[in-house]
């Protein structure tokens, strides 16, 4: 075998074994390269003679056009076993069945609150909402909490470090989050004329964290004013409320005497089933009362003409007990396997 021949297929057989892309450019060099066995081969040609050097000429021209070719169908075989390789790896079976999206579902207190302000405003009530942040006019003064009650603490309200807020008589005043709805309501009122009918829902802050209480909760609060509404007003409408939002007539209703600064009187209200698994339990569902006479000034209005009562009701109590809920915590876990129930 000539020293070509053997070049070639020394060239053609090391291409065959390169297995990277890599691998076979540093063979090429071997072959092709500046210093590579078919040029050296070449550069042999000028010590030959003329007639000599046109048949080593064309030998190694034809020498070098198979192994560039060797080399080229190696390229793509490699390049072609790596398409595949990764075709292989980043297979994706469409025939598979979706995933699908989960479907969302309303939260059982958004629930709950959209329930209580269907029942009232059903019957006349208007709904009322408004700021998170308070004063301390509207969440405490406005509503007779004296400057020493202990709720006004920081044990007990988050307030907003280092913010005030320049009050109607021009003195710097603490801002907070609002402990209940009733600054909504004071809001509402100075807006409005008797008769005053109003709920205010929405979300509440006290400084308290444990199984049943939670730093934010959601309290429904109700305000009617108007000449001469009575305490039995106050115990029909709510009866009312109760038996339209448990869906029962068989529930029973009385109050209790109880203190708060902004009523006088004041009461619990507490509610007994005749039937289910809570029936034959007194069970204490709100605080109520006839508005106290400072606060109907607060209002903007005159005591001696308008008088009405209030009430204050955790909407999470209600929703407890219309779905049977006994952990506090399930509604602000986000728990899909609790929260998916209420689709
Ligand atoms: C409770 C007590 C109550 C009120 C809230 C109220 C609101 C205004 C004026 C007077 Cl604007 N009162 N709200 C009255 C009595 C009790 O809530 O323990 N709720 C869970």
């Amino acid at each position: 075998m000539s020293d070509v021949e053997s070049i070639v297929k020394e060239a053609l057989e090391q291409f065959s074994r390169a297995g990277a892309p890599a691998e076979l450019e540093q063979v090429k060099a071997r072959f092709l390269g500046r210093s590579g066995a078919l040029t050296e081969a070449l550069k042999g040609l000028s010590r030959l003679g003329t007639g000599e050097r046109r048949a080593a000429g064309a030998l190694l021209n034809a020498a070098k056009e198979r192994i560039e070719s060797a080399l080229e169908a190696r390229r793509r075989a490699l390049a072609e076993s790596a398409t595949e390789a990764r075709l292989r790896e980043e297979a994706l079976d469409v025939t598979l069945p979706g995933r699908g999206r989960g479907r969302g579902g309303i939260h059982p207190i958004s629930r709950t609150w959209e329930r209580i302000e269907e029942i009232f405003a059903s019957v006349g009530f208007d709904i009322a909402d408004g700021p998170e942040i308070e004063t301390d006019w509207y969440n405490f003064t406005a509503l007779n909490q004296p400057e020493n009650h202990p709720a006004r603490s920081m044990h007990d309200t988050f307030y907003i470090e280092g913010m005030h807020a320049l009050g109607a008589d021009g003195r710097s005043e603490p801002l907070l989050l609002r402990t209940h709805t009733s600054p909504m309501q004071v809001r509402y009122a100075r807006m409005h004329e008797a008769p005053i009918r109003v709920i205010a829902p929405g979300r509440t802050y006290r400084v308290d964290s444990d199984a049943t209480h939670s730093p934010m909760f959601h309290q429904v609060e109700g305000l009617w004013i108007d000449e001469d509404i009575s305490f039995a007003d106050l115990k029909g409408a709510y009866t009312d409320f109760l038996r339209r939002f448990f869906e029962t007539d068989a529930l029973q209703v009385r109050f209790r005497p109880s203190f708060f600064p902004f009523t006088e009187p004041s009461a619990e209200i507490d509610m007994m089933f005749a039937s289910g698994p809570k029936r034959g339990q007194w069970l204490e569902i709100s605080g109520a009362g006839q508005v106290h006479p400072d606060v109907v000034r607060n209002f903007g209005l005159d005591p001696e003409r308008s008088m009405g009562f209030a009430f204050g009701t955790g909407l999470e109590r209600l929703a407890m007990l219309r779905y049977g809920i006994t952990d506090l915590r399930l509604f602000f876990d986000g728990d899909l396997r609790f929260l998916s129930q209420f689709d």
